[in-house]
């Protein structure tokens, strides 16, 4: 593979493997912004950014506010209860952006396939998207997934194939010249660098569909596992945590804001984001917002619906303790207390409540 023509990057990503590429923000990074800027987006890849050509734009282009979150977000501290398999993350494998781009469900209706299609005459009832990029799980070969027909060729589904990020030309990080974006599905679906679409019958039969990103009981291991027994995973589940405090964090007794994220996948909205400050036993609501001063509210008129929700809560602090934060999503799922209870070999997925311990000195 060839690494020599890696595109500059941002040097307060944390680097948590050089070659492929993966990086995540400093976690203070990330609530300070409701978009993420693109310099300090997570970065994650399987081979060597590729170098490819500008593409013609022919449909209405749609902008798109959307959370995109790597299935292995917080894979370290899964990791620490019982060792995973997997690019280790800390909790910044997430970001939020505007994508800009076409709808894929316009792109197909161009073709023939009408709107709100489940199967095509032929028996089409997913689209596979191959990149160009050279994977060694891929055995040298391309990154591919699929999504139904049923989602492509919806379009309140909002799936793109985006050519902008912020207002700017996709960078060679995030895919230039296209990548698809699936709203409020596992970061994994949204390949990069799209080089073809096809219309398949079977769900699309790559490594990263098949033998990866599939969620697993805490019984299943590397010894028994079999692969051919889950699906691949599509919706992320609800997630919140806690950037304003690093895992052990000293603090001065007295005021302290405590904010981060909360998201939840299939464009389900954040309820509700509890915050305790006495190691779960009791809870404070945190308040919830997209845009800077306006209260968020989980109707999907005034809010984006693919997008995370940024929340804060201030309190008195008097003592070491244990901060916690849990959200809510707008389907009543609350995430799992413990991360014994959601551990699975591959480490994706841990949405346990968010734990940082405070040392109060004085
Ligand atoms: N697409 C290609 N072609 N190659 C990849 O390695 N990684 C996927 C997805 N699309 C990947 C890809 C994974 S696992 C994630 S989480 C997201 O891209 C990360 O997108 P980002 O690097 O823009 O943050
Ligand atoms: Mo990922």
């Amino acid at each position: 593979s060839d690494y020599s023509q890696e595109p500059p990057r941002h040097p307060s990503l944390q680097i948590n493997s050089k070659v492929p590429f993966n990086a995540e923000p400093p976690r203070s990074a990330l609530a300070s912004s409701y978009v993420t800027p693109v310099d300090l987006f997570y970065k994650r890849n399987h081979g060597p950014i590729p170098v490819v050509d500008d593409i013609e734009r022919m449909l209405p282009k749609y902008n798109v506010t959307a959370t995109l979150q790597c299935a292995g977000n917080r894979r370290t501290a899964m990791s620490k209860t019982r060792k995973v398999r997997g690019v280790g993350w800390d909790v910044s494998a997430i970001g939020n952006a505007v994508w800009g781009g076409a709808k894929l469900a316009d792109l197909l209706e161009l073709i023939g396939i009408p709107k709100l299609t489940c199967s095509t005459q032929s028996g089409g009832k997913h689209v596979e998207f191959v990149s160009i990029d050279k994977c060694k799980e891929e055995n040298g070969g391309p990154y591919k997934a699929s999504i139904p027909l049923s989602q492509a060729t919806n379009p309140e589904a909002d799936v793109l194939l985006a050519y902008e990020m912020n207002g700017e030309p996709l960078n060679r990080d995030h895919g230039y010249p296209l990548r698809v974006i699936v709203p409020g599905v596992i970061g994994a679906r949204s390949v990069k660098w799209l080089d073809s679409i096809n219309i398949i019958a079977e769900e699309c039969q790559g490594f990263f569909m098949q033998k990866d990103y599939k969620m697993f009981p805490p019984s299943v291991d590397w010894d028994n596992i079999n692969w051919s027994t889950r699906r691949p995973q599509m919706d992320f589940p609800v997630q919140s945590v806690i950037c304003s405090l690093e895992d052990v964090q000293s603090i001065k007794p007295g005021k302290v804001t405590i904010s981060g994220y909360a998201v939840s996948g299939g464009g389900r909205g954040i309820e509700r984001v509890d915050v305790s400050i006495d190691g779960g036993k009791t809870w404070l609501e945190a308040s919830r917002s997209q845009k800077t001063g306006v209260p968020y509210i989980a109707d999907h008129v005034s809010s984006d619906k693919w997008a995370w929700v940024l929340f804060e809560v201030t309190v008195d602090i008097p003592y070491s303790t244990e901060i916690v934060a849990k959200a809510v999503d707008s389907a009543a799922n609350v995430q799992p207390e413990n991360v014994q209870d959601i551990w699975n070999l591959r480490g994706i997925l841990n949405t346990s409540w968010h734990r940082v311990q405070v040392r109060v000195g004085h």
